[in-house]
């Protein structure tokens, strides 16, 4: 076996085909909210999918904990060009949940305490894609980074995982988030640069 240098470990070049164009690495885990971190209490806490549904369904967080769960590492790429590689998260499958909602709507506006929203076409919550994570690294989540429970998106920019997120309301009609309407790109596809309007 080859010696390895202590020491090296964990600061070889991160592999460049995990990482998407105009993008570079970081092992901090920066904060980025557009207003203040909301406290929320447990006891009243719900996680809601309504809209375009025959009937709402809400869980509340001891439901919410009832819930199979899976433990996954994932890489996050934040538009303002950092990426994480390797995180590691545990929370709720969206398909899991979903399963409990039967509609044909196509499209998602995810809502938030403190009034944070974000769209996503609905297909890309389904499939092992997206996941409600109440855990980073085997801790509770954070408030600074949405906890209690945040959504996670890791296919599409981060700011598409809404944090302190209550619920998705789920549309026939697609409609722009907060950042959606402020320029950025609706769909936000990290690996073809879909940053901002237009891109
Ligand atoms: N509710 C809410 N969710 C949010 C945001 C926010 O301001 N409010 N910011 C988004 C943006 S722009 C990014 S990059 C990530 C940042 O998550 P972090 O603070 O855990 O790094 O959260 C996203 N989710
Ligand atoms: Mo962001």
């Amino acid at each position: 076996m080859m010696a390895v240098t202590r020491g090296f470990h964990g600061r070889r070049a991160a592999d460049p085909s995990r990482v998407p164009p105009g993008q570079y690495v970081t092992r901090d885990f920066p904060v980025l909210s557009a207003g203040p971190t909301p406290y929320p209490q447990l006891d009243t806490w719900e996680f809601t999918i309504r809209g375009a549904v025959d009937k709402p369904v809400s869980w509340s967080w001891t439901d919410f904990q009832a819930l199979p769960r899976e433990q996954f590492t994932v890489d996050i790429h934040c538009v303002t060009k950092w990426t994480k590689l390797d995180v590691t998260w545990s929370g709720v499958s969206l398909d899991t949940l979903l399963a409990a909602v039967p509609t044909e709507a196509p499209y998602a506006v995810a809502f938030s305490d403190g009034g944070y929203t974000t769209n996503i076409p609905l297909a890309d919550l389904r499939r092992g894609k997206a996941w409600i994570v109440d855990e980073y690294d085997g801790r509770p989540l954070d408030p600074e980074h949405g906890g209690p429970a945040r959504l996670l998106v890791p296919h599409l920019y981060f700011w598409k995982s809404a944090k302190w997120i209550r619920g998705l309301d789920l549309r026939t009609a697609d409609q722009p988030g907060f950042w959606e309407m402020f320029g950025y790109h609706n769909y936000g596809d990290p690996w073809k640069e879909q940053r901002y309007y237009g891109d």
